[in-house]
């Protein structure tokens, strides 16, 4: 080979490696050498376990960049515990995504699903067949002196007269008392209840925690009108656009008074739901008002969360916290906002209750976990029958 074409050949292999070629190990410690290793101090790397002054992995750099530094305590572990009583399953009935719970003279309540008759789906032909298990629902109460063993009640809130916003289901209670009224919020269903019907949340306001609950006249909260159907068919996946996060249905709603004002916190689905890397697309937002009946403004930071299923949000700090679950790349952790909108990633837990429903009695501000020290979950015992199960919290590394 003569002097020109050795020239050329190492120009080439030159060129070659700045484009892209797989870089030589002195590159790739190039690299790893310009990290941020200033802006990080000694002792996370230390608690990190990652030696510093060497390469990073990229494992190492997304723990430095993403404060993986924190300690324990919002680290939290769940345990799930059966009922006794009339919350003990009982095949035929389900009930579900219990309501937090409340304390009066000593005694607790809690709201929820209740619906009997199995789920036949979509598409039978029949519309007066349930096409969920939280379809035909109404909501109930039940009592308890300790938490354990519960007697259920009665029926708080029907369903509508036929024609009303709320006439085919109303479920997923959440209870808020304020001023001395009792305040349950829920989703509600207009009949028929085919895949693309519209989810929406009502009200309904009572001066005893037995009721009776009297349900405001429309709804306070629907899905946002943007999104655009495509074609008769009856299905929630085929979409011209799919509008806003919350386009088709808004789900769990759970109210707080916070910095005086009504924050009304909400599960949003779209028209056209698609998978993305973290499963299911299902973000939470939130709607504000001045006044407990609305009007609810939607918040114009929404989506607030990326992540998340059944709602679960409480007081900390001065700010809110949030156990988010089931759906979404940050499924799975516990996060807390400064101002009940920005919320941060504080713990990755390997699982939490589904449906959570908080004791509001105890003293949130003890610790990070107080709120959910216990409380009500449920748990499928098939797709047709659900039951209402109690969770109790520990925090493995409790200082
Ligand atoms: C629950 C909640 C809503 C859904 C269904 C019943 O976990 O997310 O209420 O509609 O599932």
């Amino acid at each position: 080979m003569n002097n020109y074409e050795s020239v050329l050949i190492s120009l080439i292999c030159l060129t070659w490696g700045m484009i892209g070629c797989e870089p030589s190990n002195s590159t790739l410690t190039q690299q790893n050498m310009e990290e941020p290793s200033s802006q990080y101090p000694d002792s996370v790397y230390d608690f990190l376990a990652i030696p510093k002054g060497k390469p990073l992995s990229a494992a190492s750099k997304r723990a430095l960049e993403r404060n993986y530094g924190q300690g324990p305590e919002w680290f939290a572990e769940f345990t799930m515990h059966e009922l006794k009583g009339d919350l003990a399953y009982e095949e035929g009935v389900t009930r579900r995504d219990p309501s937090d719970i409340i304390t009066v003279d000593g005694t607790y309540y809690v709201y929820y699903s209740r619906a009997t008759g199995k789920t036949v789906g979509f598409g039978s032909g029949d519309p007066e067949n349930k096409v969920f298990p939280w379809d035909k629902t109404e909501i109930w109460y039940a009592t308890s002196l300790d938490g354990w063993t519960w007697d259920e009640q009665e029926r708080v809130v029907a369903r509508g007269e036929s024609g009303a916003f709320d006439d085919r289901s109303v479920f997923t209670p959440q209870i808020m008392v304020h001023d001395g009224k009792y305040v349950l919020v829920y989703q509600t269903v207009k009949a028929p209840y085919v895949n693309r019907v519209k989810n929406q949340v009502g009200m309904a306001i009572a001066d005893s925690p037995d009721g009776p609950f009297e349900k405001l006249d429309a709804p306070i909260l629907s899905p946002t009108d943007d999104g655009e159907w495509l074609g008769e068919e009856d299905t929630r996946f085929a979409v011209k656009k799919q509008g806003s996060f919350d386009s088709h249905k808004v789900h769990d709603p759970t109210l707080l008074y916070y910095k005086n004002k009504y924050y009304l916190y909400y599960k949003g689905e779209r028209m056209g739901e698609h998978l993305t890397f973290g499963g299911r697309e299902i973000k939470w937002g939130v709607a504000i008002a001045d006044n407990l009946t609305g009007p609810y403004v939607k918040s114009e930071y929404n989506p607030i969360t990326n992540s998340g299923h059944e709602l679960c949000v409480w007081e900390y700090d001065a700010g809110i916290a949030a156990l988010i679950i089931t759906d979404g790349p940050e499924r799975n952790t516990i996060q807390w906002s400064p101002d009940g909108i920005n919320f941060e990633i504080k713990s990755h837990i390997k699982w939490g209750p589904p449906a959570a429903g908080l004791v509001r009695e105890f003293d949130f501000e003890e610790h990070p976990g107080a709120a959910l020290k216990w409380g009500l979950t449920h748990q499928y015992v098939s797709y047709d029958w659900q039951k209402i199960m109690r969770f109790e919290y520990k925090q493995p590394f409790a200082p």
